[in-house]
C-alpha cells in the first residue's frame, strides 16, 4: 500500500456547499441517498470530481439531475463535473450487518451506529472524505426504530422518520447517526450565552440508572469550558450514546457523541473510582472537542495533534481542577512514560506530527495524544499563563470554522506574545525522548547546573537538532527548607549552564519540577538526597518522583546484584505514608511500586537486558519487605482510611479508598488474605470489591472469590470484562499465559467485542512476566488471536500489535520468539493495511 505524505497536501478540487443525506435503514441493505451542492474551488487545480468510497454498491448517480456514469475503482469514483456550481446526487446500498470492523455504519446489539473518524464516512456514501472539506449537513432517517439521531438540532419527525439539521460546517469524520431502541437520561444546561440546551445520554433500556455521573461530568465540563476558555456550547441539544461494540474510548461527533459504554455507565456496585475518573475525563475530552476539533478542525490527518494534543491538555487541566493537580500530574506522567516513552524508544517511534503514514488509524497514538498534550504544556510554560490565554483567544477568534495546521497554531502564539517559536517547532517534527544529563555543584552558596541535552536516534531520524526545553527547578536544604523557589530555565543549547545563589551548600536540587518537559532526566543524587526530596520537596511531582527513583534503585540492585530490599528506601517511605497533612490519594501513589514494564524499560535505558522473571521476583520481594517493615503504618492506614456513609465517587473519598486498598495489597502478603476476604465479603462498591480481589489473585488465593464474582456478575458485560482481565493481568508469576489460554475457551469470551477481546488478550499483554514467559506461549497466544481478529476488526488488531514494540529490550531467545510471532502475523493471508503497516514497522 502507498504511503501518504504531509508534503503532498493539496486542497480539494471543489467546495462543498451543503450535504443532504437520506437513510433507509435496513440491517443488511441500507440505502443512502446523497444530495450535495458543490462548486469548483478557486484555490485548487481544476480537474474531474474524485470522491472516496469503499464497499459501496452504487445504484445511480446524477449531476444536476442528469444521470452520469462515474468511473468506479476500489477506493472511490471519478466523474467529469461542470466548471460551475452543480448538485451531485447518488444512491448507494451498504450492509451494516456484516460490518465487523466497526468503521462506517454498523450494528451493535441491534442498534445502528456510525464511526467515521478517521476515514469511515467513505463507507457510507461517496464523498471527499478529508477533514478540510467542511459543510453544513441535513439528514433524514427512515426507520421503524424508536430513536433516530444524527448531528445538530432536531427537525421534523414522525412515524418512521426523523430529520436533523447541523448548521455548523463540519468535516465528514464528525458525521454520526444512531438508531435503536434506546432510553435517555436527560437534563438541561443553560449556557453563558443564554442558550437552553437539552442534554440526553442514550442507553439500552435497563442502563438508565447508570448515567448520572456521566451527566454530571458533562455539565461540569460545559461550565468549565465557559469559565476557563470562554467557550460556550452552540447547539440546542447535546446527545451522547453508549455503544457496546466500539473500537476506542469515545467519539466527538458534532452534537452526537458516541461512547464506548464502559466510559458512560457507572454505579457504585459496578464501577471503580478509577472508572468514574476515566468517565469524567473522557466525557470532558469529547465535549471539549466541540471547540478544539469540531469548530476548529485539522487541515489533514498529519495535523491530528492539533485537536488531540490540545484536547488532552484541556481534559487534564479540567480533571486537575476538579480533583487534585498533583495527583492528576503524577497519573498523566505515569501514563506518558508507560505508553509514550515506550513507543518513542522502539520501532514505532514517530513525531507528534508524523511526516507520512500508510493507515491513519495507526497514528492515534500516545505520541500524538499524550506527547502532543505535553507540547501544549511546554508552550504555556514558555509564554506564561497570560500569553497562553491571549494566544488561545486569538486561536478561536482567527480560526473558528477553519481546518488548520500546526503552523496556524504556532502563529497565534507568536502573534499574541511576540515569542519566536522556530526552535520550539522542532518538538513537532522530531521523534524520540530527549535525554538531559545534569551535572550539579554546590559551592559557596551557589548552585551550578550543567545540562547536556540530546535526542536518541529513531527510525528514519538520525541527526536531530535541539528543541527548546523548559526545565523547572528549585532546591531544598537538607534541613527541609526550600532555598530556591520554582524557576523555569530554557535549555536551548547544549550544554546549558545556570547558577543560582541559594545561600547554603547543604541543599539538594529539585530538577524538572512538575515534569516540565517530556524528557528523561539523568541527575545523580545520593540516596540520602532523594530521601530529603521525598520528605521535603514542595513540588508534589518531584516529591513523588524522589520516592519512585529510590524504589527503582532498590529494584535495580535486587535484579542485577541480588541485593536485599533497601532499608533506607523503607525508612524514607514511612513518614510520608504517615503524614496526615498529605492527600491520601497522593500517599497511595507514593506507596505504589513501578510496574514490571517500567522496570524493564528503565533497565534497558541503562544498557541492561531485562529479565522479566527476575523483575517480577524483585518486585514481589520488595513488596513483601515493605509489608513487613511498614506493617504498623499500613495497618493504621487500613483501619483509619475507612470511608463511612453512602458511596461518593468524588476525589476525597476516592483518595481514602485508594490509600486503604493500597495498604491492603501489602498487608495481604502477610495475612494470607484474611483481611482481603473480609473486605471482599463486606464490600458494597466495586472499588472495595476489586481492592480485595486483586491482592487475593496476586497471592494465588482467589479461586473462591473469583467464582463468586462470576456468579454475581455474569450477566453484566462491563463487570464481566473486569473478571476476565484481572485474573490474567494480576496472575502471579507467569501463570497469566495459561490462564489466558484457558479463558479464550470460556463461553463468555465473545472475541468480536473489542472490550472483551482487550480484557483477555490485552490483559495478557499487561502481565509482563506472563506475556514474556520464556517458553514463548504468551507471544504465541497473542499472535494467534491477532491473526484471527485482523480480518474481522483490523483497527483493534493493529493497535494491539504494539505489545511487541519492546522486542529489542529483551534477550536473544525472547527476541527470536517475538520475531516468530510477528513473522506469523505478517504472513497471515490478506493481512489488513492496518496490521500490515504496524508489523512491517516492527520487523524493519
Ligand atoms: N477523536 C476520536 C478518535 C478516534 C476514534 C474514536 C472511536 C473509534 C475509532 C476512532 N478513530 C479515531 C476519539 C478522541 O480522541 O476523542
Ligand atoms: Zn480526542
Amino acid at each position: 500500500p502507498r504511503a501518504v505524505h504531509l508534503t503532498d497536501y493539496a486542497p480539494f478540487s471543489h467546495i462543498v456547499e451543503h450535504v443532504h443525506l437520506s437513510f433507509d435503514l435496513r440491517r443488511s441493505a441500507t440505502r443512502v441517498t446523497a444530495r450535495i451542492g458543490m462548486r469548483p474551488n478557486p484555490d485548487a487545480t481544476r480537474g474531474p470530481l474524485r470522491l472516496d468510497g469503499e464497499g459501496l454498491t452504487l445504484l445511480w448517480a446524477r449531476i444536476d439531475g442528469a444521470e452520469v456514469a462515474p468511473r468506479l475503482d476500489a477506493t472511490g469514483l471519478t466523474v467529469d463535473a461542470p466548471d460551475a456550481p452543480f448538485v451531485w446526487e447518488c444512491a448507494v446500498e451498504i450492509d451494516p450487518s456484516s460490518n465487523t470492523a466497526l468503521e462506517g455504519l454498523y450494528i451493535s446489539n441491534g442498534m445502528f451506529c456510525t464511526q467515521c473518524e478517521a476515514e469511515g464516512f467513505r463507507k457510507i456514501t461517496y464523498y471527499p472524505d478529508r477533514p478540510d472539506v467542511m459543510a453544513p449537513f441535513t439528514v433524514r432517517i427512515n426507520s421503524d426504530l424508536p430513536v433516530l439521531l444524527s448531528n445538530g438540532n432536531p427537525g421534523a419527525s414522525g412515524d418512521g422518520f426523523a430529520e436533523w439539521e447541523d448548521p455548523h460546517p463540519k468535516p465528514a469524520y464528525l458525521f454520526a447517526l444512531v438508531a435503536g431502541d434506546l432510553v435517555a437520561h436527560s437534563d438541561r444546561f443553560t449556557t453563558s450565552e443564554g442558550r437552553d440546551v437539552a442534554l440526553n445520554i442514550w442507553v439500552r433500556p435497563g442502563d438508565e440508572d447508570k448515567c448520572a455521573y456521566a451527566m454530571d461530568a458533562l455539565k461540569r465540563s460545559m461550565a468549565w469550558d465557559e469559565r476557563v476558555y470562554g467557550r460556550a456550547y452552540d447547539l440546542d441539544v447535546f446527545n451522547v450514546v453508549a455503544v457496546d461494540d466500539f473500537n476506542m474510548g469515545a467519539m466527538e461527533n458534532k452534537g452526537l457523541n458516541i461512547f464506548n459504554a464502559r466510559y458512560v455507565l457507572a454505579s457504585p456496585e459496578t464501577a471503580t473510582d478509577d472508572d468514574y475518573a476515566r468517565i469524567e475525563s473522557i466525557v470532558a475530552h469529547e465535549y471539549f472537542h466541540n471547540w478544539t476539533g469540531n469548530r476548529i478542525t485539522c487541515r489533514d490527518w498529519f495535523q491530528l495533534c492539533l485537536k488531540e494534543g490540545l484536547t488532552v491538555y484541556r481534559d487534564q487541566q479540567f480533571s486537575g481542577d476538579e480533583r487534585s493537580h498533583a495527583v492528576q500530574r503524577i497519573g498523566d506522567v505515569q501514563m506518558l512514560r508507560g505508553r509514550q516513552f515506550r513507543e518513542d524508544a522502539g520501532p514505532l517511534a514517530h513525531p507528534v506530527r508524523p511526516a507520512s503514514y500508510i493507515e491513519i488509524n495507526n497514528f492515534y497514538t500516545a505520541t500524538v495524544y499524550e506527547k502532543g498534550a505535553e507540547l501544549i504544556g511546554m508552550l504555556r510554560r514558555l509564554v506564561g499563563d497570560d500569553g497562553y490565554a491571549k494566544a488561545l483567544d486569538l486561536y478561536f477568534a482567527r480560526h473558528d470554522g477553519q481546518a488548520c495546521t500546526i503552523e496556524d497554531w504556532l502563529a497565534v502564539f507568536q502573534d499574541a506574545t511576540g515569542r519566536d517559536l522556530t526552535q520550539f517547532k522542532l518538538w513537532y517534527s522530531q521523534a524520540g525522548t530527549p535525554v538531559l544529563d545534569v551535572d550539579w555543584r554546590l559551592e559557596d552558596g551557589t548552585l551550578t547546573l550543567k545540562i547536556d541535552a540530546a535526542i536518541p536516534e529513531t527510525p528514519g531520524q538520525t541527526d536531530k537538532a535541539l528543541p527548546v526545553i523548559p526545565v523547572s527547578l528549585g532546591a531544598i536544604a537538607r534541613d527541609g527548607r526550600e532555598v530556591l523557589a520554582t524557576t523555569v530555565i530554557e535549555v536551548s543549547e547544549t550544554p546549558t549552564r545556570v547558577s543560582f545563589d541559594i545561600g547554603t551548600d547543604d541543599a539538594v536540587p529539585s530538577v524538572l519540577r512538575n515534569f516540565s518537559a517530556p524528557v528523561t532526566l539523568n541527575l545523580d543524587l545520593a540516596k540520602a538526597d532523594r530521601a530529603v526530596l521525598l520528605a521535603h520537596d514542595t513540588d508534589p511531582f518531584n516529591k513523588w518522583e524522589a520516592g519512585r527513583m529510590l524504589a527503582k534503585a532498590a529494584l535495580t540492585a535486587m535484579v542485577t546484584d541480588g541485593a536485599d530490599s533497601d532499608p533506607d528506601f523503607l525508612a524514607a517511605l514511612q513518614p510520608v505514608l504517615a503524614d496526615e497533612t498529605l492527600d491520601p490519594a497522593f500517599r497511595a501513589l507514593v506507596l505504589g511500586l513501578p510496574s514490571d514494564d517500567d522496570m524493564a524499560g528503565t533497565l534497558a535505558l541503562a544498557g541492561q537486558t531485562p529479565d522479566p522473571d527476575a523483575i517480577a521476583a524483585a518486585r514481589r520481594d520488595l513488596g513483601h519487605a515493605m509489608a513487613v517493615d511498614l506493617e504498623s503504618t499500613l495497618t493504621a492506614l487500613y483501619d483509619g482510611m475507612q470511608v463511612h456513609g453512602p458511596y461518593d465517587p468524588a476525589a476525597a473519598d476516592a483518595g481514602k479508598r485508594a490509600l486503604r486498598n493500597a495498604a491492603l495489597a501489602y498487608l495481604t502478603k502477610l495475612d494470607g488474605g484474611d483481611r482481603a476476604r473480609r473486605q471482599f465479603d463486606a464490600a458494597d462498591n466495586m472499588t472495595d470489591s476489586l481492592g480485595a480481589l486483586v491482592p487475593l489473585i496476586r497471592i494465588g488465593a482467589a479461586d473462591d472469590a473469583l467464582a463468586r464474582f462470576y456468579q454475581s456478575w455474569k450477566d453484566h458485560r462491563l463487570v464481566l470484562d473486569k473478571w476476565f482481565s484481572l485474573q490474567i493481568a494480576a496472575a502471579p508469576g507467569t501463570e497469566g499465559a495459561a490462564i489466558a489460554a484457558r479463558l479464550v475457551e470460556h463461553p463468555d469470551f465473545d472475541w468480536k467485542n473489542p472490550n472483551r477481546f482487550r480484557s483477555v488478550i490485552g490483559a495478557l499483554g499487561m502481565n509482563h512476566a506472563s506475556f514474556h514467559k520464556a517458553d514463548g506461549s504468551g507471544y504465541a497466544l497473542v499472535a494467534d488471536w491477532l491473526i484471527k481478529l485482523d480480518p474481522v476488526n483490523p483497527q483493534t488488531a493493529a493497535r494491539m500489535t504494539t505489545l511487541f514494540e519492546t522486542r529489542a529490550r529483551y534477550d536473544a531467545d525472547r527476541q527470536g520468539l517475538m520475531r516468530d510471532a510477528l513473522d506469523r502475523i505478517s504472513a497471515a493471508p490478506d493481512l489488513s493495511r492496518d496490521t500490515g503497516e504496524m508489523v512491517g514497522r516492527m520487523l524493519d
